[in-house]
């Protein structure tokens, strides 16, 4: 395959999070996005009592029954937006994650994965503590943030109020590409601030559709809207005048963030929003090893594994990697190798995926995400390549602070559980630890928020008909150590040793009191802080 052929596929794929604090609408927004693709043809289709409950993206017994996302999922569609008049569709890759901050740990694998993020803040509630924390990964990774004012359709603040928290709070400057026509609460459309004109929305029935769009002059729209355009106006005049104008370099240097206004709900200012991504986020890139040498995306087949997820369909008990391509073309049923353990890979069941539902895919190209059907040996932050050989850095587990004892309560079980065990050990939805003097019976299951363990047991009686409880054990940090210091350690009050399944030695201790004694009495112990959850 020639470099240019790739060239031309990178430039047209945009790889990309949505993020926010809980609730904002990330997965409502998915789906208006998949709406205005075209992939969907009518938003929230199932007609639960809780209204439009089940998205695309929230599949889990345990999403739809309470409405949140416990677990990332990634969709893949193309986009010709109506703006240009090119023959070439863009190729999205949409990765749709949970807000909770129980789940960080597996947003913070898809933001090692992507290339832009788009954030949500709902208009009423503004900064919210996930969106900070979300806001400096983001400044942390160098990744470049589109900033969404979602819910604009209720009650809430007004842009500038929103604008100056985000810049005094985050030091992000936003740059609306659209100011909002009318107070949220009452959304009639956008002044596009860079062509001076007004765009009318059209609601749908329960928001089900695409809502139709009503271009006008700026005059057209004075004489409609009133009072309102004329706010409209002179909030752009100000953000002109304080240099709050979209700029390409400072967007992705992390300095500025273009800003939209929407309403998923009654998908207003989703195509703008799309179209945004298309125009801006930057294409995929290549990316440096752990050795400090940078793959280009012409190189040799390269990848990242960033997320493990199995029991999407309880008809096929299988296990999906889903990988990021780094570089060059992939090719089903080439054989790649694993990084890790130097293993031959076969990709005979490669996969595109939307949601939970998957098409066979034949080809794929640099910024794609792909499920690898039954990768039971690939593990988040593996690297899969063609040669010549390069692995990409590990990405770091969160330090847990819940840990808790399972135990299986149905009888003649316990094969099943042991199996159900290792499944969630190699997807990561908890970390699992063991010790000699525990046994296997009743691991130790250890988590950044203890709603990971609810998720553990819905799914251990969900896909394997096991029922688990879950019993806290009386600990709350840990710290690495190693085999020399692990004795001594076993020997304290309120400490206990145990090995993750990484190979990790880790020590948990009761309390931080506990751990600065003993650091303090035992100053040759190696005691190593782990990634913290909040850096
Ligand atoms: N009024 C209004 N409601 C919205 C809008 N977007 C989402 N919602 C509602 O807000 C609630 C949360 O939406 P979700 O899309 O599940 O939010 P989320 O960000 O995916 O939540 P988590 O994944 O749990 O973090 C749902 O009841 C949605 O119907 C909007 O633009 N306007
Ligand atoms: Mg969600």
């Amino acid at each position: 395959m020639s470099s240019e052929v790739i060239s031309r596929e990178v430039k047209r794929r945009r790889t990309f999070a949505i993020i926010s604090h809980p609730d904002a609408g990330k997965s409502t927004m998915t789906e208006a996005l998949a709406l205005h693709a075209r992939m969907i043809s009518e938003a929230g289709a199932v007609h639960g009592k809780g209204g439009r409950r089940s998205t695309v993206s929230d599949w889990m017994e345990m999403e739809k029954a309470r409405g949140i996302s416990v677990s990332s999922t990634a969709l893949q569609f193309s986009y010709s937006s109506p703006d240009t008049d090119t023959d070439v569709p863009n190729v999205i890759n949409l990765v749709d994650t949970p807000g909770h901050s129980d789940f960080s740990e597996d947003t913070y694998r898809v933001l090692t994965a992507v290339d832009a993020a788009v954030m949500l803040i709902d208009a009423a509630k503004g900064l919210e503590p996930q969106t900070l924390k979300l806001f400096q990964v983001c400044r942390h990774r160098g990744i470049p943030v589109i900033t969404v004012i979602n819910k604009w359709d209720r009650p809430g603040r007004t842009p500038l109020e929103l604008i100056d928290e985000i810049s005094e709070r985050i030091g992000l400057i936003p740059t609306p590409l659209y100011v909002p026509v009318g107070i949220a609460g009452d959304y009639r459309g956008l002044l596009d601030r860079r062509t001076g004109d007004y765009i009318h929305f059209e609601r749908t029935a329960g928001g089900a559709k695409i809502a139709p769009e009503e271009f006008l002059t700026a005059d057209q729209a004075a004489e409609r809207e009133g009072d309102v355009w004329s706010a409209a106006c002179e909030e752009s005049e100000l953000l002109a005048e304080l240099g709050q104008d979209h700029d390409q370099e400072m967007f992705l240097a992390g300095q500025t963030s273009p800003m939209i206004f929407t309403s998923a709900m009654l998908n207003f200012g989703v195509r703008q929003l799309l179209d945004a991504l298309v125009e801006f986020a930057p294409p995929p890139r290549g990316r440096e090893s752990i050795d400090g040498v940078e793959r280009s995306v012409t190189d040799p087949f390269s990848a990242v594994v960033f997320k493990v997820q199995a029991g999407m369909d309880s008809s096929h008990r299988d296990r999906l990697a889903y990988m990021r391509i780094v570089s060059g073309e992939f090719e089903r049923g080439m054989v790649v190798t694993h990084a890790q353990t130097g293993k031959p890979f076969a990709t005979k069941y490669a996969q595109a995926v939307f949601g939970r539902d998957r098409s066979t895919v034949d080809t794929a190209f640099p910024g794609d995400v792909v499920g690898l059907v039954n990768a039971m040996a690939l593990a988040p932050g593996d690297t899969l390549y063609i040669d010549p050989k390069v692995q990409y850095p590990p990405i770091p587990s969160f330090a847990p602070e819940h840990f808790s004892t399972l135990r299986v309560t149905t009888a003649d079980k316990y094969k099943q559980f042991r199996k159900a065990v290792d499944q969630m050990d190699a997807e990561g939805v908890v970390q699992v630890l063991r010790n000699d003097v525990r046994g296997d019976a009743s691991p130790v299951l250890a988590a950044v928020g203890p709603m990971q363990f609810e998720v553990v047991t819905a799914r251990m009686k969900a896909e394997f008909n096991v029922d688990t409880i879950i019993e806290p054990l009386g600990y709350s940090l840990a710290r690495r150590t190693d085999e020399q210091s692990a004795p001594e350690l076993n020997r304290q009050r309120g400490v206990e040793v145990f090995t993750r399944s990484d190979g990790a030695i880790l020590a948990l201790f009761s309390d931080k009191w506990r751990l600065q004694y003993i650091e303090k009495e035992h100053s040759d112990l190696l005691l190593e802080p782990l990634v913290a959850a909040a850096d």
